[in-house]
């Protein structure tokens, strides 16, 4: 039977679709405005791509800022950004609310999507209430490094999770490899075939 090279292309053809959409701000490093009370478990910027969408503020996965109105740096309300480990291709963007209370702080927000400094994207929440537990951000098709999110007023930020669904540039290289993987994979079988 030619299954075990089958099963092995199949790998590999799972492999790429799954890198070609998976979740990359897990890889990410995540930074806000400021922290209410202090940086703690409760408040980090990091609990928004810890791989955990859990929105209740007492276990300690969502990020909470201040209610910040006009900061020094002239960054404006309440901010927080995940710098992606390199340039993706972003496919779509999910914001996963705080559940526990106060969901309406995040209403009328901004994420944009920066690549270097230049803003490639941007979409806006203006609902009257927060998300529950999220919303999408689909078809972005925009290559960026970094995506920010902004209350569009006064508020505390406070977020359980931001998910980044992208997969890598597409460069003549890229397809190449894979062409060779397939070709490997394809001469293995039928080797074993024959
Ligand atoms: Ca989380």
């Amino acid at each position: 039977m030619r299954l075990a090279p089958l099963c092995a292309a199949l790998t590999l053809c799972a492999a790429f679709s799954a890198h070609a959409a998976s979740n990359v701000a897990l890889l990410g490093t995540a930074s806000q405005s400021s922290y209410w009370g202090s940086e703690n478990d409760y408040t980090r910027a990091s609990n928004a791509i810890d791989g955990n969408t859990d929105g209740d503020y007492y276990h300690k996965s969502i990020q909470h800022t201040n209610s910040d109105a006009a900061l020094p740096a002239g960054n404006g309300f309440a901010w927080w950004q995940v710098a992606l480990d390199q340039d993706y291709l972003i496919d779509s963007i999910t914001i996963w609310n705080r559940t526990d209370c106060c969901t309406a702080r995040l209403r009328e927000f901004t994420v944009s999507i920066f690549d270097d400094d230049a803003l490639v994207w941007s979409g806006s929440y203006a609902e009257a209430d927060g998300p529950l537990p999220s919303t999408s951000f689909a078809g972005i098709a925009a290559v960026g490094h970094t995506v920010f999110v902004q209350l569009d007023r006064q508020d505390y930020l406070h977020m359980a999770e931001v998910q980044v669904f992208a997969g890598p540039i597409p460069e003549p290289q890229t397809y190449a490899l894979m062409l060779a993987g397939l070709a490997l994979v394809g001469a293995v079988a039928r080797r074993r075939a024959a």
